[in-house]
């Protein structure tokens, strides 16, 4: 056989087609258009992390195939006094930081505006499973900054994506991009290049992406290729546009709660089952997680699993349902800042920031 041949073949059969390059088996993943979330009853006996290949996938367009090595990271800007490339050797070479952090999607949970509420909306219909979390290895972002001489008049900082330009409607919005005050940039963001100690994989924004705690999704750019600061105010249309509340903008998220079952999952009658879940907040850490099993009559607490931990919080609740039939469970989470969980979640149009308690249907067998 010709050698040089298998040669050619050999990258167009690793360099896979379609928006999302990692396997999405159908008994983890729910797929939807370019993006999947995950199933949460894989999430079942999974320790503290969601694995790489378990961690849902948001792409505004296809996830790229980015060369590392003439990669480059272009800070820029008039508030910096020394503007300059990093490339990705010089990412490893600086110190590190390590952060467990909760990456989740502003849609989160948006399925239910329409059938919990009677309020359809635009969006991609997420049940819960558009959020992960990972521990993230990389660089301060304020490091970076500091080293490319951030001036203090520095407002905004706008990291924007090496994925194709974005179109909706027939309008072309450019590169996935979105501005964040210095002051928050300055404080906990970091340049990712490592997820649950492997290299970040493509799909989640090899070979770097900011990774932002505590804040909507969209705010942690994959795939960086430039970070502009600047001493006046930045925008771009992921916020003026969408990702964004009719009255206000949208950045820190709220507090949610799932179950690791699946959706009507079936359970034996007269037995005890120790239902697992986790409960996160943007906010804060979670301080209480309240389940019921009568459709919000009555509500006894959860076992908190350890100490809490800013990205998220494991529980479990024993429950011995001795009637046949369907039954819906809700659990309902607060943090320490007293932010809860209502039930019902304030309307917007594209659906955005899905708090309330959502009803978790299984049948009891
Ligand atoms: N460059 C770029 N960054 C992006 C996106 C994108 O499409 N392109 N999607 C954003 C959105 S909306 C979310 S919720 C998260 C999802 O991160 P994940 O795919 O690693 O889970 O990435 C954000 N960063
Ligand atoms: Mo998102």
């Amino acid at each position: 056989m010709d050698l040089c041949t298998l040669g050619d073949i050999a990258p167009l059969v690793t360099n896979r087609s379609g928006p999302i390059h990692k396997p999405l088996p159908p008994d983890r993943y729910i797929r939807h258009g370019g993006s999947a979330e995950m199933r949460w009853e894989s999430m079942r006996g999974q320790g503290y992390h969601v694995p790489n290949d378990l961690f849902f996938v948001r792409n505004h367009t296809v996830t790229p195939t980015i060369d590392a090595r003439t990669w480059r990271l272009r800070v820029h800007g008039d508030a910096l006094r020394h503007p300059r490339d990093f490339t990705y050797e010089d990412l490893l070479s600086l110190p590190t930081t390590t952060l467990d952090v909760a990456i989740e999607c502003a849609g989160n949970g948006r399925s239910f505006f329409a059938t919990q509420q009677g309020e359809p909306t635009e969006g991609t219909p997420w049940r819960l499973g558009g959020i992960g979390v990972a521990r993230w290895r990389g660089v301060r972002l304020s490091l970076l900054l500091e080293l490319a001489g951030i001036t203090p008049d520095a407002v905004d900082v706008l990291p924007v994506g090496l994925d194709p330009e974005y179109t909706e409607d027939g309008v072309n919005h450019g590169h996935v991009r979105r501005p964040l005050p210095a002051g928050k940039a300055m404080t906990d963001v970091l340049v990712a290049y490592e997820m649950n100690g492997e290299q970040l994989p493509p799909d989640h924004g090899f070979p770097a992406r900011l990774v932002v705690p505590g804040w909507v999704g969209v705010a942690s750019i994959k795939w960086l290729g430039s970070i502009e600061v600047a001493t006046r105010p930045l925008e771009s249309p992921w916020s003026t546009g969408f990702y964004r509340l009719p009255d206000s903008e949208l950045t820190a998220q709220v507090v949610k709660s799932a179950f690791e079952l699946a959706w009507e999952a079936r359970l034996p009658a007269g037995r005890q089952h120790i239902l697992h879940g986790r409960s996160w907040s943007g906010q804060g850490r979670i301080v209480r997680v309240e389940v019921s099993t009568d459709g919000g009559e009555t509500w006894q607490r959860a076992h908190l699993r350890g100490r809490p931990s800013a990205a998220w919080a494991m529980w479990h609740f024993a429950w011995c349902p001795r009637t046949p039939g369907p039954y819906k469970l809700l659990a309902r989470a607060v943090d320490e800042t007293g932010a809860g969980q209502p039930a019902r979640a304030p309307y917007n149009p594209r659906g955005y920031l899905f708090g309330a308690i959502v009803e978790h249907p299984v049948i009891v067998e």
